[in-house]
């Protein structure tokens, strides 16, 4: 069999082609026979632009029908889908584009003004729109080509997707992720959490990140069975769809603005027999909520765009399946199938020998899977630099291991700030507000935000060459970062408190700040 992941997903289509792959609430929903159609109409149209296997298509749409076709066409035909957060600027488009180099560019219609120049100065041959209604120049060429129902044979280890992620050092990098990768994973994960065929997922999530677009999606797929398709979270909407879903996948913040419904609760989760969490820390206290609100317990997984899942609760204790005791609040679960996860007791050593997976002590937590992705898009040093000797990722994420096997994350090693499941590297944002007239530096924190978790704060020391003040910093910042990494709080202060050797510690301004947002409601 083709090792391609649509030939998979193919092969697991269900019998009755009619019925509904994707559902929405408005009406337009997608049956299979559609998807299966439209995804060959859809990679017509990518060959008659010239995309070839291994071409990058860079996509920053709105969520659609359509955006979820044009994914599985690049699967199709073998080229490699590039989904872009819709947040971010044409600066930081700027930079993707040009490490990339896509062969295709999709965006919007409100978009493409600002993007001509960005295709443009880095020779992006096709710059296409697709918009909410299904309307832009990429459909008006789809309505005018032929299928072509060929599927690329491909070999697992050729990549599917490339999902950049921000690092410590400011540089976004590429995670390839092959075939094989997303195909072990979905795999697992449909076994794992008990996938059953009238299943239906209530999806809220956005589609450019591994959470909605892999794990939500390639569940489905490999069930055959249909979803509720929202555009994004919205209580309300959710809450009129829960009596007509069985699983639910989202980040903390969708548990905690549930919480905060008044019409939310037990008896409207009637017909739910799962709700997965994930993407950033679910806290205690939101478990237990949830548990008393709605008689069932959330199930937390853990996971990251480098390799998809790596650790979940159980669906069930395997010795009483109507228990979901096993699920534990603060812990990520075990090692997903296939997964080998241990922990070292220093940052980065490449070297080190001294693990013990089970001794319970805090540690950097290493993995090793089918689900790891190949490398960092044209960095090989960089990729090098984040696998130990004998080949375990280093995720930088700080762990426990039990006796049992069962994964605590406890803190990271990296400098990231998780807002509402986006990862938001400080770096980056100190970097260019470094750059604005009249600071001298910046230190950038995440503090405890009762809505996304965790929210952005900049500490700014002025150069005393001009009066600094939010409006100001946030004036110049508008146009070079996405709105989710831009700051909810700005303070300025006469310096930055350091360490003997230098370094700002940003554990002190973390501590001072720690209540900002807790005392402004
Ligand atoms: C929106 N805003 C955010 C934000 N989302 N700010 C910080 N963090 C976020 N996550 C901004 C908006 O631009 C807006 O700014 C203001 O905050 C309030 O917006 P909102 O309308 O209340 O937000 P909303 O659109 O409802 O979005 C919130 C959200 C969304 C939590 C529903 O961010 C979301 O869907 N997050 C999921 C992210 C995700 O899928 N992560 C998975 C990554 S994969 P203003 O000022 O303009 O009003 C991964 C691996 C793994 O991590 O393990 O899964
Ligand atoms: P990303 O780079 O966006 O894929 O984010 C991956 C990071 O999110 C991981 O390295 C973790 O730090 C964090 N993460 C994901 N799931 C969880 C979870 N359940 N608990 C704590 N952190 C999580």
């Amino acid at each position: 069999m083709s090792k391609n992941l649509y030939a998979l997903f193919q092969s697991r289509f269900p019998n009755n082609m009619s019925s509904d792959f994707i559902k929405s609430p408005d009406g337009g929903n997608l049956s299979y026979s559609e998807l299966d159609q439209q995804t060959a109409q859809m990679a017509g149209t990518l060959l008659s632009l010239g995309v070839e296997a291994g071409d990058r298509v860079a996509v920053q749409v709105e969520k659609t029908k359509e955006a979820v076709v044009l994914y599985l066409a690049c699967l199709r035909v073998g080229a490699i889908y590039l989904p872009l957060n819709t947040a971010y600027t044409a600066d930081e488009l700027d930079y993707f584009m040009g490490d990339a180099q896509p062969h295709v560019m999709v965006c919007t219609s409100e978009k493409y003004k600002n993007l001509e120049a960005v295709a443009q100065r880095n020779s992006v041959p096709h710059l296409l729109t697709l918009n909410n209604k299904g309307t832009g120049s990429l459909m008006d060429r789809f309505k005018r080509t032929l299928p072509h129902h060929e599927v690329k044979d491909v070999s697992g280890d050729d990549i599917a997707a490339i999902l950049y992620t921000s690092g410590t050092t400011g540089r976004s990098k590429g995670a390839m992720l092959s075939h094989d990768n997303l195909a072990s994973n979905a795999d697992v994960l449909h076994k794992y959490w008990g996938w059953v065929p009238n299943d239906i997922l209530l999806h809220a999530l956005p589609i450019f990140h591994v959470h909605g677009l892999f794990v939500a999606i390639h569940c489905v797929l490999m069930n055959g069975s249909g979803m509720w398709f929202l555009p994004k979270f919205n209580a309300e909407e959710i809450i009129s769809l829960l009596p007509k879903s069985t699983v639910m996948m989202g980040v903390p913040t969708f548990y905690t603005r549930l919480l905060d419904h008044p019409d939310f609760g037990q008896s409207i989760c009637q017909n739910m027999r799962l709700f997965i969490s994930g993407s950033a820390p679910l806290l205690e206290d939101t478990f237990e909520q949830f548990s008393k609100r709605t008689g069932m317990t959330i199930l937390e997984r853990y996971g990251m765009t480098e390799a998809g899942m790596i650790t979940s609760n159980p669906l069930s204790n395997p010795q009483d399946n109507s228990r979901q005791s096993d699920r534990i609040a603060g812990t990520v679960g075990y090692p997903l199938p296939g997964v080998q996860a241990r922990l070292s007791k220093n940052t980065r050593d490449q070297d080190a020998t001294d693990r013990d997976a089970t001794d319970g002590d805090v540690g950097v937590l290493e993995i090793k899977g089918p689900n790891v992705f190949k490398g960092y898009w044209k960095m090989p040093k960089k990729t090098a630099e984040e696998f130990t000797k004998d080949g375990f990722f280093i995720t930088g994420d700080i762990a426990t291991i039990a006796e049992d096997n069962r994964v605590a994350i406890v803190g990271r090693t990296k400098d990231l700030i998780i807002s509402g499941g986006y990862n938001i590297y400080p770096k980056e944002i100190e970097q260019i507000i470094d750059t604005i007239d009249g600071v001298k530096e910046s230190a950038v924190i995440g503090i405890q935000h009762p809505d996304f978790g965790e929210a952005v704060v900049a500490i700014i020391i002025s150069d005393n060459t001009k009066n600094l003040h939010e409006a100001y910093i946030l004036n110049h910042l508008k146009d070079r970062l996405a709105r989710f990494k831009q700051p909810k709080a700005i303070f300025f202060l006469d310096e930055l408190p350091r360490n003997t050797m230098g370094k700002v510690q940003k554990n002190i301004l973390r501590q001072n700040y720690a209540n900002h947002f807790k005392t402004q409601q």
